[in-house]
């Protein structure tokens, strides 16, 4: 039996065992689950009386969909999509102007990552910043309206999978990438992987006044793959730690290829000397960005050899730890970083690699926590009580066990196959240990067939007491990664746009309502509001606009109606546009009305009695 074939064995049995656990679990739950008396206290755990609202917001990525997806725990009802990297007809995001010009042409993005902005190490509900895995960008979310308010594109990286996170108060937003590549988007064979492609982590900041992101600096690192990585706390706070996985660089079959090293590396990475350096001048200009080498920084970068192909890192909310959870190897490695400083100060290096000193495992690592027969861990939260949650991929459950001792405390299922787990305020110095929710890749047979595939599905747990309670699971849109879960008291959302009457473009009286022409272009300055559109208050019909063919046309619109929830939609039948503004809002359509014709105009969202009667016509004459 040849090597490979061994660990394809061994690989099954373990898929197996797993299995075989996650049954005997979902048995056992089952049978607990006959017991009317406790469905009933499960129920009224979750049960939020009308009128009563959730007490938390549960901010989930929505992968794939490039959104937003808001819930309310404990009820898990969803409550909004927030579009994010994607254009979002049902609110007009991506059509008008503004939006148009942030999302830059594309039309999807993989949203893994939510990271709420931080202020002294606890969620301050401003502002939530996103990752696009798929076209390398990050996106901040403004939570005083729940709208995307930046997007910026990421030169160098191959999707900034491993962010995004944020340092304590927010002073950067790293995203490590995923995937090496030759930097400046340059061309290089794959035969020239170590020399020419690059891992890199972007360090961007955001400024909060203006609500705009800027890319402070990069650094290159090996061409190793970067994973899910925390910045520290406390003590830690001036460090961010990121896994790897690939240290073999394998460029092709990565499955058997990126998985034949014992050990891949955490990169620790100390973001204050660095910001220093830059500011001293350190860093190369590549395409107009500093691009710092670790050759060039000393004390700033440390490798720290890990368990095979780690998944993700997570920083204890303390900050005197961070835990590697195993995806292959079958266990959560506790690090501490007064170890890792303590070595750091002997200089007590292993090696040097790529120019970044490596430090010794046994020199920094604390203990290894291995549960019997729990396969697959994934992520790791925390509660008050200084413990950890994992989550077991492969033997679908989520285990509880003392930092401190190491010791397992309480096993749950999960349906099934979790990634990611989210606790109540679980990556702040202060979780408040009241509920977890686990991200599951997977629904089976949980819920109403809608075909082959399936929806996937989020588990809620309480973890109140000393052993954990599966309450109850939901389905969820693809593709549930990873959410943070935010008290409702930390976010203070607005009620209506203050009325500001020197705002660009907007009208606030009926009668200055008006049209504009200038060569080729038509700006309408109207008002939508109960329950009429006005375009210009001195024509005869106030609802009609007439354009020609081939002009360029720019509805710059306000509601001028300030009370909450009265948004008005804007469709143009057979135009294929749609967008929205909200109460006090004003928006901007630009766009060419190349098809001559008849085109009625109505409002999109119910918004009155006399909703069905907000209309009116764009007609565009032949040229
Ligand atoms: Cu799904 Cu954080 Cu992208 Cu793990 S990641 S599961
Ligand atoms: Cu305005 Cu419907």
């Amino acid at each position: 039996m040849n090597r490979t074939t061994a660990r394809i064995i061994s690989g099954v049995l373990g898929i197996a065992l797993g299995l075989l656990i996650a049954f005997v679990f979902f048995a056992d739950l089952n049978k607990g689950e006959e017991n009317a008396s406790s469905n009933k206290s499960k129920a009224e755990k979750v049960f939020v009386p009308y009128g009563e609202l959730d007490e938390y917001y549960m901010m989930a990525s929505g992968g794939h969909s490039g959104q937003l997806f808001v819930y309310g725990v404990p009820s898990m009802r969803k409550i909004r999509t927030v579009p994010v990297f994607t254009p979002d007809p049902a609110t007009g995001y991506g059509y008008d102007d503004k939006t148009k010009e942030m999302l830059g042409g594309y039309t999807w993005g993989d949203f893994h990552h939510p990271a709420i902005s931080e202020t002294a190490g606890d969620y301050d509900g401003e502002f939530l910043f996103a990752n696009d895995v798929g076209n390398n960008r990050v996106a901040a979310v403004d939570l005083s309206n729940f709208h995307t308010t930046d997007i910026m594109s990421l030169p160098n990286m191959g999707g900034p999978h491993a962010g995004v996170f944020v340092t304590e108060n927010t002073e950067y937003i790293a995203l490590p990438t995923r995937f090496a590549r030759p930097l400046g988007d340059e061309y290089a064979p794959l035969d020239k992987y170590e020399e020419e492609y690059k891992g890199v982590v972007s360090m961007t900041t955001f400024d909060r006044e203006k609500k705009k992101f800027d890319l402070a600096y990069q650094v290159v690192l090996p061409p190793w793959s970067y994973d899910l990585s925390d910045a520290g706390k406390k003590m830690s706070s001036d460090w961010i730690v990121m896994t790897t996985y690939n240290t073999e660089f394998a460029t092709t079959n990565q499955e058997i290829n990126a998985s034949q090293h014992d050990r891949d590396y955490i990169v620790m990475m100390n973001w204050k000397k660095l910001e220093e350096a830059v500011k001293a001048g350190a860093g190369n200009d590549i395409k107009g960005t500093t691009m710092i080498d670790p050759r060039d920084v000393k004390g700033a970068i440390f490798a720290v050899p890990v368990a095979k192909s780690p998944h993700g890192v997570d920083v204890t909310p303390d900050g005197t730890r961070f835990i590697a959870a195993g995806k292959l190897a079958p266990m959560m490695t506790v690090f501490s970083f007064e170890k890792a400083f303590e070595a750091i100060e002997k200089e007590n290096f292993k090696e040097e690699t790529f120019g970044i000193p490596v430090l010794g495992y046994e020199d920094v690592m604390e203990k290894e926590v291995d549960p019997p027969g729990a396969l697959g861990p994934l992520h790791t939260q925390f509660d008050d009580r200084g413990n950890a949650f994992n989550t077991m991929f492969i033997s679908s459950e989520v285990v509880k066990w003392n930092i401190e001792s190491g010791e397992v405390i309480d096993r749950t299922p999960s349906y099934f196959s979790p990634g990611h787990a989210s606790a109540t305020e679980g990556d702040t110095v202060s979780p408040d240990g009241k509920w977890l929710v686990a991200l599951n890749k997977i629904a089976k047979d949980n819920f109403l067939s809608v075909g082959p595939s399936h929806p996937e599905s989020m588990d809620l747990i309480d973890i109140s007491g000393e052993k954990m309670e599966h309450i109850m699971a939901v389905p969820v849109d693809p593709e549930p990664h990873y959410a943070q879960i935010i008290h409702r008291d930390k976010i203070n959302p607005i009620k209506v746009y203050e009325k500001d009457e020197d705002r660009e473009n907007s009208v606030w009286k009926q009668e200055d309502a008006r049209i504009e022409r200038k060569g080729n272009e038509v700006h309408i300055y109207g008002i939508a509001m109960r329950s009429k559109f006005i375009f210009d208050a001195s024509a005869e019909r106030q609802d009609a606009v007439s354009v020609k063919q081939g002009d360029k046309v720019f509805f710059h619109m306000t509601n001028i109606d300030l009370d909450q929830d009265i948004t008005h939609g804007f469709g143009i039948n057979d135009y294929n546009l749609n967008f929205e503004v909200q109460p006090g809002q004003t928006n901007t359509l630009e766009f060419t009305a190349d098809k001559a014709g008849v085109y009625p105009i109505y409002c999109t969202n119910f918004c009155s009695a006399l909703h069905q009667e907000m209309s009116g016509y764009l007609l565009v004459e032949p040229k």
